[in-house]
């Protein structure tokens, strides 16, 4: 996963160069997470929620073909507003490449070229797991199977909340993929904080988080990726009952309409959006402020670790 070629945007060649700590982000959570106009605000925000924690934030995607890290504010518009930018996982990065395309990055895509870029931290709001129903249609992300031969941390508010959180826990960890609650043992549930599952594991600081990077970087016995799950506060998520309900019925609408492959995670988030009139993108934009800040945190706890 070295042989990229990618084109760095200048404030991440600067820190590049000069040892600061990169906080890697996705572009997928703009161009087909979030509604527009609100994703290229956002995209903005998350930035700068990076920025004022003291690390340099590296939005990840493709332009024209090109593979950058550290999108610039015009290539970032370009791809939150226009039509037509694909979604990419990492199959079809070089594909993308080769026919000049627009892209947007996934956590697969995006890990895979933070971790070939050097970027260790990454921030998201909730990883691709295993959907419900993947025993009939094999759909599980490959976010999962990227994480577990990727050597990249990646901060997120657990799996999103439409998946089969069980079983995803499960994919995990036979992938080998180790998962640290932050300042918790229960495994969040993205829009709500609890997913009713517990973790063996937890930090309770940036430096602490950092220590558990620096020990398996240092053992090099598995270079896999750590998942660092932050919960929303409670009184901060979505409110269960109407979580349930809304995702009952982008469940059976998905059925109706036939939606499949790598739509279905776009289509059961702007359900989500409309059905609940705004109030889960307001949760979803928390999350990922949240988690830029917390991941820009393990970043400079990170870099100010002697070596
Ligand atoms: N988290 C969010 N919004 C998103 C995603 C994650 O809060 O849009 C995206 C990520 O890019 C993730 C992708 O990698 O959804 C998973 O898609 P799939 O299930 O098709 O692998
Ligand atoms: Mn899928």
């Amino acid at each position: 996963m070295t042989d990229f070629h990618i084109r760095y945007g200048a404030e991440v060649a600067d820190a590049r160069r000069d040892g600061r700590p990169v906080v890697a982000l996705e572009s997928t959570i703009v161009s087909h997470g979030l509604p527009r106009p609100d994703n290229l605000r956002v995209a903005r925000e998350i930035e700068q929620a990076v920025r004022a924690a003291g690390a340099v934030p590296a939005t990840i995607g493709m332009v024209g073909g090109e593979l950058v890290v550290g999108l610039d504010d015009d290539q970032l518009t370009r791809l939150a507003s226009t039509d037509g930018v694909a979604k990419l996982s990492v199959r079809d990065l070089a594909i993308a490449s080769a026919t000049g395309a627009d892209g947007a990055t996934t956590v697969a895509a995006t890990s895979a070229v933070a971790a070939a870029a050097g970027i260790g931290v990454f921030a998201t709001g909730g990883l691709g797991g295993v959907h419900r129903e993947a025993s009939q249609t094999f759909d599980e992300s490959a976010d999962l199977t990227t994480l577990a031969r990727t050597p990249i941390t990646v901060v997120c508010a657990g799996v999103k909340s439409i998946l089969d959180v069980g079983a995803t826990l499960e994919r995990l960890e036979t992938l080998g993929v180790a998962v640290l609650g932050y300042r918790t043992h229960r495994f969040p549930g993205f829009f709500i904080t609890d997913s009713g599952f517990g973790l063996d594991w937890s930090v309770d600081s940036p430096e602490q988080a950092a220590a558990v990077l620096t020990a398996q970087a240092a053992h090099g016995a598995h270079l896999g990726g750590v998942i660092v799950a932050n919960p929303l506060p409670i009184d901060e998520q979505l409110d269960p009952a109407l979580h349930d309900r809304t995702l009952a019925e982008g469940l059976a609408r998905m059925e109706r309409e036939g939606v499949t492959g790598k739509a279905v995670t776009p289509f059961l988030l702007s359900h989500f959006h409309s059905a609940t009139e705004g109030a889960s993108l307001a949760v979803n934009v928390r999350i990922i402020l949240r988690n830029a800040t917390l991941a820009a945190q393990i970043a400079v706890a990170l870099a100010a670790r002697p070596s």
